[in-house]
């Protein structure tokens, strides 16, 4: 068997295992990233679209900047609409922060060439990736590719490989501890080369269901309607997708609409998760391989990042100062964080959707939920500031 060794040996070339190793580069810190997916299909992939200001200065420090900068568009607030009435969320006025509307199949593009014109090992399309002897000081990751088999020697493994990845099943079932919802309806995203329907995004509550007007630039628009969780892509047609989107964004909105072709439909499903740990032995879960939200509070890739901020400065200070105090504490600074992004991804969840099995209580708590917001400045700040990101620890 074929042998290789690194210091950090990577599991997912998302953003979470890219940035990673990126940051860890920085440093002098060695690692190899592995992924079963093609280069081209993970740069395929249409995925968030609004990134934190911690988001931003981490993909400085990363070297991607440029582009990010370039093509990105700043935003100030975003309209909160609940049945034809809205309120501003002014990001900026409130907390003094904006976000930056950038999709993440742009981040992933910048990061892994980067990382490849860095001389990074990034092995695509591999298979039957399997951590072992992770509480071991020498943990292995072993792999086949082409055949053939190989191991990676390493002193660490991370977990980047998202919600359907091998790396959190190497932690015993007696250890992990999972909590999850799913919801009962999923989002139909489109793609269309249009100039958006507004300067800024519109996150519509409507009584046939959510509705979000997005964007990737001024001339490419990203919509999501809320859709049956069982729909199928083929069920709706662009005609079928854009009259249900004026409906829920009212005439007012849809007069500026600009209809067009989707290039890109299809529908996620929305759930919450998270798995405790996030450390076990010498393997670090990052990103969605520990956790998943629902994107309507715009925190999934932004999570992510977070995770890596936190794990990249462990590991860089154990390897430059020998001291494993961050390392320690990484799974428990890291849940702080998570389970408060979660708290909001199901708050703006459950105030902005339709839940069939609601009572008429429950939609008047909706409502009212909104009403708070709109009436109370404190309310609007508490929720630009868990959109805008929280600080880190
Ligand atoms: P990723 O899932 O991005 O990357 C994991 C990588 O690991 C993949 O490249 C995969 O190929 C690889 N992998 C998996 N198993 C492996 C194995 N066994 N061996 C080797 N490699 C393996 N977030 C938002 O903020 N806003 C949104 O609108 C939004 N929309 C989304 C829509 C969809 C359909 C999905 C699935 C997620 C969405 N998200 C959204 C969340 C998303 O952006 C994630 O938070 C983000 O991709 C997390 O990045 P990673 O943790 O790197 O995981
Ligand atoms: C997107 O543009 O894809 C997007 C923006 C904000 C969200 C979710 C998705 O909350």
């Amino acid at each position: 068997m074929k042998i290789k060794k690194t210091q950090v040996c990577i599991i997912g070339s998302g953003p979470a295992g890219l940035l990673l190793s990126q940051l860890l580069h920085n440093e002098g810190i060695d690692s190899i990233i592995l992924d079963r997916q093609t280069r081209e299909r993970i740069e395929a992939r249409i995925r968030a679209g609004v990134l934190e200001t911690g988001t931003v200065e981490a993909l400085e420090e990363a070297g991607v900047g440029d582009r990010l900068h370039a093509e990105g568009l700043p935003h100030s607030g975003f309209d909160l609409s609940f049945n034809g009435d809205h309120h501003r969320i002014d990001i900026a006025g409130l907390t003094g922060k904006q976000v930056m509307v950038y999709g993440q199949t742009e981040v992933t593009k910048d990061l892994i060439k980067r990382r490849l014109a860095q001389g990074c090992e990034i092995i695509f399309s591999v298979n039957n990736v399997e951590p072992h002897d992770v509480i071991q000081a020498k943990p292995k990751v072993r792999y086949t590719k082409d055949g053939e088999t190989v191991e990676i020697e390493c002193d660490f493994i991370a977990g980047c490989d998202g919600f359907h990845g091998v790396a959190r099943q190497a932690i015993p079932a007696d250890i992990l501890k999972t909590y999850e919802r799913v919801y009962p309806f999923g989002w139909l995203g489109v793609l269309t080369e249009r100039p958006p329907v507004a300067e800024e995004l519109i996150y519509a509550h409507h009584e046939r269901g959510f509705a979000l007007c997005s964007m990737r630039s001024k001339t490419r628009s990203r919509y999501y309607i809320q859709c049956a969780a069982e729909d199928d892509v083929a069920d709706w047609s662009d005609d079928r997708f854009w009259d249900e989107l004026v409906i829920r964004i009212g005439e007012d909105t849809a007069k500026h609409l600009l209809r067009g072709p989707s290039f890109e439909k299809s529908i996620a499903p929305l759930r919450s998760f998270v798995a405790e740990p996030m450390r076990y032995g010498n393997l670090f879960l990052a990103g969605d391989a520990a956790h998943i939200v629902p994107p309507t509070g715009a925190k999934g890739l932004n999570l992510a990042v977070s995770d890596v901020r936190i794990l990249s400065r462990a590991l860089i200070d154990f390897y430059k100062n020998r001291n494993a105090t961050y390392l320690e504490n990484y799974s428990a600074t890291c849940l702080r964080r998570v389970w408060k992004a979660e708290r909001f991804s199901w708050f703006m969840s459950t105030m902005l959707h339709q839940f069939p099995d609601f009572s008429p209580f429950e939609k008047k708590m909706q409502r009212a939920e909104f009403d708070h917001i709109a009436g109370s400045e404190t309310a609007s700040r508490s929720l630009a500031e868990n959109y805008a990101g929280l600080p880190l620890e």
